[in-house]
C-alpha cells in the first residue's frame, strides 16, 4: 500500500476531489499554505494499493493545471525583512507536487 500526498492549487481541488471519488479512490483534503507564496493550497492524502498508484497519478495529472502567479512586493515594515521582495516576481505554480510514500501498516478501526 502507498500514501500519495499531492499539493494542488485551490482552484483544482473540487474537480480533483470529484474525479478521485468517480475513480473509487479514498482521499482526505487538508487546507495548507505554500511556504514560498504563503497563499492557500490544498493537500490531498490518498491511501491506495500499489497497483492503483499509476491510475491515481493519472487522475491527479488530468485534473490539475499549472498556472503563472505574480507575487506582489511585500513591505519589510509588514514583517520579516529576510523575506522582502522589492519587485513583482512571476512564478509558475505546478499542477501538482506529488509524493508517494510506502505504508507500513494501515488500520481502519
Ligand atoms: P509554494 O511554496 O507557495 O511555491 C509556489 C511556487 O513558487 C512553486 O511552485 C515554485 O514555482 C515557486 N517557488 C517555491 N519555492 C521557491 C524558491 N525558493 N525560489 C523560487 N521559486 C520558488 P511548485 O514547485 O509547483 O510548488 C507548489 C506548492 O507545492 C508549493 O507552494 C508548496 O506548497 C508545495 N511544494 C512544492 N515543493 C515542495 C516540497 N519539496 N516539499 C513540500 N512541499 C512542496
Amino acid at each position: 500500500m502507498k500514501l500519495i500526498i499531492a499539493v494542488v492549487q485551490d482552484q483544482d481541488s473540487n474537480r480533483l476531489s470529484k474525479a478521485l471519488v468517480d475513480h473509487n479512490f479514498r482521499a482526505t483534503k487538508l487546507a495548507t499554505t505554500g511556504g514560498f507564496l504563503k497563499s492557500g493550497n490544498t493537500t490531498f492524502m490518498i491511501g491506495t494499493e500499489d497497483i492503483r498508484v499509476n491510475k491515481a497519478l493519472q487522475v491527479i495529472k488530468e485534473n490539475c493545471q499549472s498556472r503563472d502567479q505574480l507575487i506582489a512586493p511585500v513591505s519589510p515594515m509588514g514583517g520579516n525583512a529576510d523575506s522582502y521582495i522589492p519587485y513583482p516576481v512571476e512564478v509558475e505554480v505546478g499542477g501538482a507536487t506529488v509524493f508517494v510514500l510506502p505504508i507500513e501498516e494501515f488500520h481502519n478501526f
